[in-house]
């Protein structure tokens, strides 16, 4: 099924001559319109004129999030404010905070960019979608809000939080679709066992669309074989509008539409392009939207891109699940770690749970020292302490020889570690603080 066939199986070719139109069009009106980006365009060089094609792309200046910062609020606008409908707000946890604003033009976009991916995960409008991702400034509830409402789907704002009432209400009034952070499902699944209700055969609920933090291929499985329903992945941010991206029923990278937006992987470091399958950091240029338009977006997510069409029929090109961001790997002792890989290996040994928390320390000596605490599974059972410390060496081992580096595990009780109900904060710094 498709929400507007023709345009996500329409040839690449086409979709190359609508993306080279619309850059031209783009750099054209930020450089009239915004003297943000003129000033940037200028400093390197470059005029409207010098942009005919996508191969003209790279000599493009980069944007960053550093730029909406230095900006704040309004700089990087190229609409008056008039024009504006919407604002949405990161938190700012880095720094100053970061604003961002659509118009009507803008939304609509980004309502039918998240169609075509609810109907691609196999949503219809017989379905009750429960939204658990935050209402409010956060982007996850508005955006999935909008769109399911604009496929005819029954839509439940329940907003994050409140678990207790999202099983009561997902039991009681047959939620089939839930949208919400991977972690807080995990959270919402251990919650309902609680309160004696099973999620697979006690609810009608068959999909999850997850995103807006990285989650790992074992996640998916283990959420899948807890519930019973089929998950899948859903990205944006909230620069490019909010959720925008999801897999289909293919499950095989998300699929990132074309006539709205292109893509790059670059070289984090070089910002060199990329090619087809090398891993990098994702660059986006938006190519329709209007309040907030961005011209070589660094997006700071680690992925590779697959151009080849997809066996669902949609032509447009897919980004693999998100590996991790250039700014959230951390250095220990000199060695680049992920926090993803640290999840992908925990979540291979069956006696693990998935609540785990990475805490990084300087020790008197000057070395780091990184501890991993992670809950034992509820399922598994033990009876000697020594079991316990087994498994902690043999999830060392594992570690070490996946991240290069030591750390020391410390196998804890189910519910021990703090749950969280939006973003989960996988990482506690203490050399820093
Ligand atoms: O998280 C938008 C969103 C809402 C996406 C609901 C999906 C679902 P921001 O708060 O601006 O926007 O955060 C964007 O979250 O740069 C990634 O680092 C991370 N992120 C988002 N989706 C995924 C994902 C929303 N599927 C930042 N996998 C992005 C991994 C993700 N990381």
């Amino acid at each position: 099924m498709y929400w507007n066939p023709s345009i996500e199986r329409m040839s690449q070719d086409d979709l190359r001559l609508i993306q080279e139109r619309k850059l031209r069009a783009l750099v054209r009106t930020v450089y009239d319109y915004s003297q943000f980006y003129r000033e940037r365009f200028k400093a390197a060089g470059i005029t409207p004129d010098d942009i005919k094609s996508l191969e003209d792309l790279s000599k493009l200046p980069f944007t960053k999030k550093s730029d909406l910062r230095d900006t704040y609020p309004f700089g990087m606008f190229a609409v008056p404010l008039s024009q504006v409908v919407r604002f949405h707000a990161s938190s700012g946890t880095t720094g100053k905070p970061t604003v961002v604003g659509y118009t009507t033009n803008d939304i609509n976009v980004w309502i039918e960019s998240l169609c075509r991916g609810l109907v691609s995960c196999g949503v219809s409008n017989k379905d009750i979608v429960q939204i658990a991702y935050g209402y409010g400034l956060f982007t996850g509830g508005l955006g999935f809000h909008y769109a399911a409402e604009k496929i005819g789907a029954a839509v439940l704002p329940i907003s994050a939080g409140n678990t207790q009432r999202q099983i009561e209400l997902m039991r009681d009034l047959g939620s089939t679709v839930i949208a919400c952070t991977p972690s807080y499902m995990l959270y919402l699944a251990e919650f309902a066992a609680k309160m004696g209700v099973d999620i697979a055969s006690d609810t009608k609920l068959r999909v999850g669309i997850f995103g807006a933090e990285p989650w790992s291929e074992e996640t998916r499985k283990r959420i899948e074989k807890k519930t019973g329903i089929s998950a899948f992945d859903v990205y944006g941010t909230s620069e490019l509008s909010g959720p925008l991206f999801t897999e289909c029923l293919e499950k095989c990278g998300l699929h990132v539409w074309a006539d709205h937006f292109l893509i790059e992987v670059v070289d984090p470091k070089t910002g060199e392009q990329l090619g087809e399958g090398e891993k990098g950091e994702l660059v986006v240029t938006t190519l329709s939207k209007e309040a907030l338009p961005l011209v070589r977006w660094r997006t700071g997510d680690l992925t590779y891109i697959e151009m080849e069409k997809c066996s669902c029929g949609r032509t447009h090109p897919r980004i693999m699940r998100i590996l991790g961001r250039t700014d959230d790997m951390v250095i220990v002792r000199g060695i680049n770690v992920f926090p993803s890989q640290v999840e992908h290996v925990l979540m291979r040994f069956p006696e693990l749970g998935e609540h785990y928390m990475i805490i990084l320390d300087r020790k008197e000596d000057g070395l780091d020292e990184m501890t991993v605490q992670v809950e034992l599974s509820e399922k598994f059972k033990v009876d000697r302490i020594s079991d316990i410390i087994e498994l902690e060496k043999r999830v060392a081992d594992e570690l070490k020889s996946v991240l290069n580096v030591w750390a020391k595990v410390e196998v804890v009780n189910p519910g021990t570690l703090q749950r969280f109900e939006g973003k989960a904060k996988r990482v506690l710094d203490r050399r820093k603080i």
